[in-house]
């Protein structure tokens, strides 16, 4: 059988080159496999400029936007795509507030993070830029297509 559109929603996370480099990469996927996640894509990527102000296009007017494509592109990243119902809400709540001084504690970036310039994860905020995302980051053969035969207990 075939899982419901609803539970097929998807959202793109990423570990930014900082979380990256300070060991964090495996914390933050146990994460969202505890929650109860499906992991669609996973990679590590180096990002050319153009992808990454393509990816912060929204954000292009901002005065911090120069040093945010510098920031993303200054090492690897790790690139997820996370599936289940309501990923996309339930993943910026793991992730917490943008300013991580803001952030609740037990929430990614409340427990690990203390600058917004360095802030150590991404996470999509809507269903449509996670679609959109996830199409900027993954080809189509990198993603991974989760059937319900065989894993019936995940929602
Ligand atoms: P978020 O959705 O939480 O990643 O936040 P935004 O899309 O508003 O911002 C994207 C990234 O821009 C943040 F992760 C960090 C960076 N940023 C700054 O560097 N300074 C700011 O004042 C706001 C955001």
């Amino acid at each position: 059988g075939r899982r419901s559109a609803q539970s097929r929603e998807q959202t793109y996370v990423m570990v930014k080159p900082d979380g990256v480099q300070r060991g964090l990469v495996g914390e933050i996927i146990s994460r969202f496999e505890r929650k109860g996640f499906r992991l669609a894509g996973l990679k590590m990527f180096q990002c050319p400029k153009d992808l990454a102000k393509k990816h912060y296009e929204e954000l292009q007017e901002k005065p911090f936007f120069p040093k945010l494509v510098k920031y993303i592109t200054s090492g690897p990243v790790v690139c997820m795509a996370w599936e289940g119902p309501g990923v996309v809400a339930s993943a910026r709540k793991l992730i917490g507030s943008t300013n991580p001084l803001q952030a609740e504690p037990g929430t990614i970036r409340g427990d690990l993070a203390v600058a917004v310039g360095r802030n150590v994860i991404h996470g999509s905020d809507s269903v449509a830029n996670g679609e959109r995302e996830i199409g900027l980051w993954f080809g189509e053969a990198e993603l991974c297509k989760w059937h319900l035969e065989l894993t019936p207990w995940l929602l």
